[in-house]
């Protein structure tokens, strides 16, 4: 059986944690110094999620301002999204509402529906959290995302099941 492709773009302020994020998932390794993506970088993933084989393109968005012009060509032709903020920084979270803006601006160009999920960043850092999961879960809920996960890219922990849940969430969108 061949492989679906299925391409999904990871957005969110500076430094929530984005490339650390799909660098853990892909080598297991967590960078700790912290640099800087310019433009987007892009990577492939292959998996097979309840018996379907995809190809997953991970694009993974600069956080910084300068960078937003490129918005548009990182959103063209994307099943997926992933919105993140780093859990202890309450503005990557009051951003949310910006990307969102962005986003959908972009994505009236955009013929396909695009599945969406929130990810709050830096789980392992709890004593220094200052967005409850009780308010990423009720963004989740007014903003009709399908799904909310908090993650840690230094334990490890939830990392494999944002990658997993995005693309069970685009597969079932697609109908395969
Ligand atoms: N403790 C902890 N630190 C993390 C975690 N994830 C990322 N970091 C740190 O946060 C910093 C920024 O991470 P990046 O992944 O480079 O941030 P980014 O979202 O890609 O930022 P831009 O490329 O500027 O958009 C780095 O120093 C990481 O080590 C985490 O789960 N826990
Ligand atoms: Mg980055």
């Amino acid at each position: 059986m061949a492989y679906t492709k299925y391409k999904v773009v990871i957005f969110g302020d500076g430094g929530v944690g984005k490339t650390t994020l799909t660098n853990r998932y892909l080598t297991g390794i967590f960078e700790e110094k912290y640099q800087l993506t310019i433009g987007m970088d892009f990577y492939l993933k292959k998996l097979e999620i309840d018996g379907n084989k995809i190809s997953l393109q991970i694009w993974d968005f600069a956080g910084e301002e300068k960078f937003r012009f490129l918005l548009p060509s990182a959103v063209l032709g994307a099943q997926g999204t992933i919105f993140m903020y780093d859990i202890t920084r309450y503005s990557t979270f009051e951003s949310l509402i910006e990307w969102l803006r962005v986003f959908n601006k972009a994505n009236k160009e955009n013929s396909q529906e695009v599945s969406t999920i929130l990810v709050g960043s830096k789980f392992d850092l709890e004593e220094n959290r200052t967005v409850s999961t009780e308010e990423g879960k009720n963004f989740t809920k007014e903003n009709n995302f399908l799904d909310f996960i908090e993650c840690s890219s230094k334990t490890g922990e939830n990392v494999e099941v944002v990658f997993e849940t995005i693309s069970r969430v685009m597969i079932e969108k697609s109908g395969i």
